[in-house]
């Protein structure tokens, strides 16, 4: 379906009082309604929903696309309540919350990054001033922090070089042979990274991530949502993809990217993201057993998930609905052709 801006600035205006849908259990499985419309906003999670509409509220007011997924990953990176995004997040071993974003720009292929930054309030902000004002795409630890106090964004206290070193002092006090090494705590229990994916109304596309990776992990992990094309992947002329899950296992395989190459042979965006993880499967020693999820949405305003097991649910936002849906999951019982509309 195809609106002119005047439409969509007029139709955005009644975004309050659109129909809010799904969440948690009641999410829909099949639904794709709003499949072609522009603009669109998909999302990891029930949480995405929110800045979904964020998102969206930013693109009717006047802003860009950009703006739209930046502050719509604000909307989670600012939530108290989520553990896995932001300073709100789950520390690694250290006791540091340590932060990994990154933003593409379809038209020009631009991205940039930011990995294992501190104290910084919007990640995603690093990673797109990153893109727009730096020759370069990815900046991490202490240097992305300095980096993006000169840049003037918000930052908070943190006491982290003393807390490493205290942590990596202590792990080299135990006696290796005889304690059990501390280990990262299962990311099952405590993984929701947010993934955006926007097609703007004139066919652009843009997308952030955003997260504070693997509670418990050894300080100084980087897991996939930094990294152009594991975490997210946006190629203009085709479409987007992002994950969530467990870094590892999407990082090795450069999901992101894979799952826009299968949209690019022809794959509905449902199924380019099931045949990822089939592919994955079938490489990996853990078969199926891998905890990992993706989105992805076309150039033509398709969209669609999967993830391992049960699957997981996502949002979707356009001018006409905002909902929450669930991917079809994939196990070693289910490895044929996820089924569904692929028009
Ligand atoms: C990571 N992929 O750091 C992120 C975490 C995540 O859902 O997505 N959790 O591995």
């Amino acid at each position: 379906m195809f609106i002119s801006r005047r439409q969509f600035v007029l139709s955005a205006a009644a975004i309050g009082a659109m129909p809010s849908l799904g969440s948690g259990a009641g999410a829909e499985t099949t639904a794709r309604t709003v499949s072609g419309e522009k603009p669109v906003f998909v999302s990891t999670w029930p949480f995405g929903k929110a800045a979904n509409e964020k998102a969206l509220q930013v693109l009717a007011d006047g802003g860009s696309l950009l703006d739209a997924v930046e502050q719509g990953i604000w909307v989670t990176e600012s939530d108290a309540e989520n553990r896995s995004v932001g300073l709100s997040g789950f520390p690694d071993a250290a006791g540091v919350v340590q932060l990994d974003a990154c933003i593409m720009f379809g038209p020009g292929h631009k991205a940039g990054s930011v990995a294992a930054v501190e104290g910084i309030r919007h990640p995603i902000s690093v990673a797109r001033r990153v893109m727009e004002k730096t020759p370069h795409v990815m900046l991490a630890g202490d240097g992305a922090r300095q980096f993006a106090i000169e840049e003037g964004l918000e930052s908070v206290e943190i006491n982290s070089r003393e807390m490493h070193q205290s942590w990596w002092k202590k792990r080299a006090e135990k006696n290796r042979e005889t304690e059990e090494p501390q280990r990262p705590k299962d990311i099952r229990e405590n993984h929701d990274t947010i993934a955006l994916l926007a097609l703007g109304l004139d066919g652009s596309l843009a997308g952030g991530c955003s997260t504070s990776g693997w509670g418990g992990k050894i300080p100084g992990r980087v897991g996939d949502s930094p990294i152009i094309g594991s975490g997210l992947y946006v190629d203009n002329e085709i479409g987007a993809a992002g994950a969530t899950g467990l870094g590892e296992n999407v990082m090795r395989y450069c999901g992101s990217f894979l799952v826009v190459e299968y949209m690019r042979q022809g794959l509905h965006p449902e199924e380019a993201c099931a045949e990822t993880i089939r592919r994955i499967a079938r490489l990996d020693p853990k078969g199926f057993d891998l905890s990992i999820n993706f989105i992805a949405l076309d150039k033509q305003g398709r969209f669609g998930a999967a993830g391992t097991g049960q699957g997981f649910e996502f949002s979707v936002t356009s001018t006409t609905t905002s909902r929450v849906l669930r991917s079809p999951g994939l196990s070693d019982t289910s490895v044929g052709p996820v089924g569904g509309n692929t028009k």
